[in-house]
């Protein structure tokens, strides 16, 4: 729970409260612009799964074209130095939320399918803030935070989970789509269970008589190139095992639809309250599995027509909010939750069809990576009539979306890590972050205004699997991002004071991580 410390703390906690209790009163939940002072839009994040920098074409004009990601960028700020806390999606999806490092939280790590929730109910977390603001709050898509406690029984009540931690609605992937249970789960429940055939999880051994990928390679339509070879859904093998609830299971050729329906479904229920809608896109995270009208439609393969089901489908998002005509009163966030990946686990021709396109935007590494690329993501904000069309050269990570978004609805927060940069936000401002602590696989680096340092790690300089340097290093990495964003010059030699004060603030921060 939140602390309430002293006084005008205090007071300001009250006011959010009877603003809350007076909006909360409204007849039928109507917007009561009367009583409330302070801007209450709707607000929208779109978070894509592995989305580089480079694959909006508003950030590289290259082969890819995203003319609807691009709208958001074009008619609101497109952030140069938007990051995400982490290289990868758990914790950077629990850095989102909470407002909180995820290093801090030693279970903030990828997580299977069958992993128990690991944000704590009584935190507070960004959808908590909403609501106390009078939003009505749902996150739609790819959750990968955990449900329930161990030994999850799927055919039950799955509790605690996004409800918890502040979600009035959800309706999510439990994990990941190349995850076991291949099936939505809605509130508290698996969607479309049958109870004569339950559905069981398991990720160290194998259901009698499920085929596997490895065993079955004759069941699959897309083939594994590493891991991904256990439980066979929809042709295709994925991590964990699982049997049963053959009825709930989703067809991945429809996610995107799927998910896309129940986003539009909640903004048409709720246009008349604010809401805040989490709308966590699937794509292109593995396997890359588009709805036929998306197949061939990039020349790229299965990774690039994903990449435009998703443009599409958040330009019906775009179309939804202007056709109801709350453009004016909708803040829409994009971003995504970790760099780009080619071949990330199947054999989908990602590497091979690439042709001229750059995921990575010109930055080193992707995905996993402690460089740039692993981190540096899509950042862009659009608030029409609210926020001018700029770009932006602001630090600004997704752990200050707490913070900031907890100004706008005049709501008092707790201790986070989350900074306050809501002018940044909102383009009044280019001064962001100071400083930011960036993590990929357990590993750490600083950056600091225009440097970044990678202290020495162990563990290969290259991860293998995927092709993407780590950032591992015997030797101190001290890159100027101003005039080195790709980071080819290491400057550590030549600068060991730099080198020295930034390492010391760097532990400083690592050790007091209360
Ligand atoms: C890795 C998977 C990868 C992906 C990742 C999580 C293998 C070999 N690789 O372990 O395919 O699922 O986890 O991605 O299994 S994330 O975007 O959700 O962090
Ligand atoms: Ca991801």
């Amino acid at each position: 729970m939140i602390e309430v410390k002293n006084t005008s703390f205090k007071m300001l906690f009250s006011m959010s409260v009877l603003i809350y209790m007076i909006c909360v009163s409204c007849q039928d939940g109507q917007r009561s612009s009367h009583e409330i002072s302070i801007d209450q839009p709707n607000i929208i994040i779109i978070y894509a799964d592995d989305l580089g920098y480079g694959d909006v074409s508003a950030y590289e004009q290259g082969t890819l074209n995203t003319p609807n990601f691009d709208r958001i960028a074009k008619e609101g700020i497109l952030f140069k130095r938007g990051y995400a806390s982490s290289a990868t999606c758990t914790p950077s999806r629990y850095a989102s939320l909470t407002g909180q490092y995820p290093w801090k939280n030693k279970r903030a790590r990828i997580l299977p399918g069958n992993a128990p929730l690991i944000i704590d109910t009584t935190m507070q977390t960004l959808p908590k803030i909403m609501q106390s603001a009078g939003y009505k709050t749902a996150v739609i898509g790819k959750w990968h935070l955990g449900l329930g406690h161990r030994e999850l029984d799927w055919n039950g009540k799955i509790d605690p989970g996004p409800n918890q931690v502040g979600f009035d609605y959800s309706y999510i992937l439990a994990s990941t789509n190349d995850r076991t249970p291949t099936v939505y789960v809605e509130n508290h429940r698996v969607v479309g269970l049958n109870a004569e055939d339950p559905l069981e999880v398991h990720y160290k051994k194998n259901f009698p008589g499920e085929p596997t990928g490895k065993e079955n390679p004759e069941k699959l339509k897309v083939f594994p190139s590493h891991g991904h070879d256990m439980s066979i859904h929809n042709g295709i093998s994925r991590i964990g095992f699982q049997t049963g609830g053959v009825d709930a299971r989703y067809i991945d050729e429809d996610m995107s639809d799927t998910i896309l329906s129940r986003s539009l479904e909640f903004i048409e229920k709720h246009q008349q309250v604010p809401f805040f809608l989490f709308y966590s896109l699937h794509q292109p995270h593995v396997p890359r599995v588009p709805h036929p009208r998306f197949v061939g439609q990039s020349g790229m393969g299965p990774r690039g027509d994903v990449i435009l089901e998703a443009d599409w489908a958040v330009g019906q998002v775009l179309d939804k909010i202007d056709q109801l005509g709350l453009a004016e009163n909708t803040l829409i966030l994009f971003s995504s939750d970790n760099g780009p990946v080619l071949n990330d686990g199947y054999q989908d021709q990602a590497v091979e069809k690439i042709g001229n396109h750059t995921p990575h935007g010109g930055l080193r590494g992707g995905k996993y990576s402690l460089y740039e690329a692993g981190t540096r993501v899509p950042l862009m904000i659009r608030w029409t009539g609210k926020i001018n069309p700029m770009i932006s050269e602001a630090l600004v990570s997704q752990i200050d979306f707490s913070a900031s978004f907890a100004k706008l609805l005049g709501v008092p927060i707790g201790q986070m890590d989350s900074q306050e940069l809501l002018d940044a936000f909102l383009g009044k401002t280019e001064r962001g972050r100071d400083s930011l602590v960036l993590e990929a696989i357990g590993r750490k680096s600083y950056l600091k205004r225009d440097w970044v340092l990678i202290p020495p790690h162990s563990g290969n300089p290259i991860i293998s699997t995927v092709g993407i340097e780590s950032g591992a290093s015997n030797e101190y990495q001290l890159y100027r991002l101003i005039d080195d964003r790709s980071q080819q010059n290491n400057l550590a030699e030549e600068f060991p004071q730099k080198v020295m004060q930034m390492e010391k603030e760097l532990n400083h921060l690592l050790e007091n991580d209360d």
